[in-house]
């Protein structure tokens, strides 16, 4: 895992949040529900790309259409792209961008990111808005953990070992960014607001030259 603090800066940051505002007028944060009991997260979601990662009574999924409006997931912002080229240098394009809202109060519980055919493939987060407290352990619900401060601009990659890490996120700092606020009215308590580009499916890298 690589913790890259501030790789935006403050002029990419709203850039970066206007694309995203942008796009959320035709994918809008939708509430996704626990498989089986229906319990919503307190994170709402959205995604861009090809696919997007939803979750609802009968199970979790990647799929090419917003669960609420059914159309296609808008196209992925360009920085996001280049970010991924950049930081993780890997040779096929992210398939698919998780956009994840906390309020103040939201958090997101321990969990392994399973959904993915190709765990080779490293997956790239960017943090925009509020600091939070990222925790992550071992590929074992009880091995040991450690937290991390994510904050507004930064980027962190996990690939190798940490890809199938237990990870979350254990509380957002209500007021530690004003970004959010240059949104207008659309984030009236601020928050957090973070990003995952993956690759789903498996990439099967060009045969060697002799
Ligand atoms: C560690 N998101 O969307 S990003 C998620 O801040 C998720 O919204 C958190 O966990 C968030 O699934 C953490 C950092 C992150 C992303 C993917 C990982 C950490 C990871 C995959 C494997 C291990
Ligand atoms: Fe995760």
């Amino acid at each position: 895992m690589r913790h890259v603090p501030g790789y935006l800066d403050r002029r990419a940051q709203e850039k970066l949040l206007a694309d995203i505002v942008e796009r959320l007028r035709t994918a809008p944060f939708f509430t996704p529900v626990m498989p089986r009991w229906g319990t919503p997260f307190s994170v709402r979601m959205s995604n861009f790309g090809a696919l997007g990662w939803v979750s609802d009574k009968s199970g979790y999924r990647y799929q090419a259409v917003h669960p609420v409006t059914g159309e296609k997931w808008p196209d992925m912002p360009p920085v996001l792209r280049a970010a991924w080229d950049e930081i993780t240098g890997f040779p096929a394009p992210p398939e698919a961008c998780l956009v994840n809202y906390y309020t103040p109060g939201a958090k997101m519980g321990m969990h392994q990111d399973r959904d993915e055919t190709d765990f080779d493939a490293p997956v790239l987060s960017l943090s925009l808005g509020d600091s939070a407290w990222f925790r992550i352990g071992g590929v074992r619900r009880d091995a040991p953990s450690r937290r991390l401060l994510l904050a507004s601009g930064d980027a962190m990659t996990l690939e190798g070992a940490s890809r199938l890490a237990f990870h979350g996120i254990d509380r957002v700092i209500a007021g530690s960014s004003d970004l959010l606020a240059q949104a207008g009215d659309l984030f009236p308590e601020g928050g957090r607001i973070n990003l995952t580009l993956r690759r789903v499916s498996a990439f099967a890298p060009a045969a060697g030259r002799a």
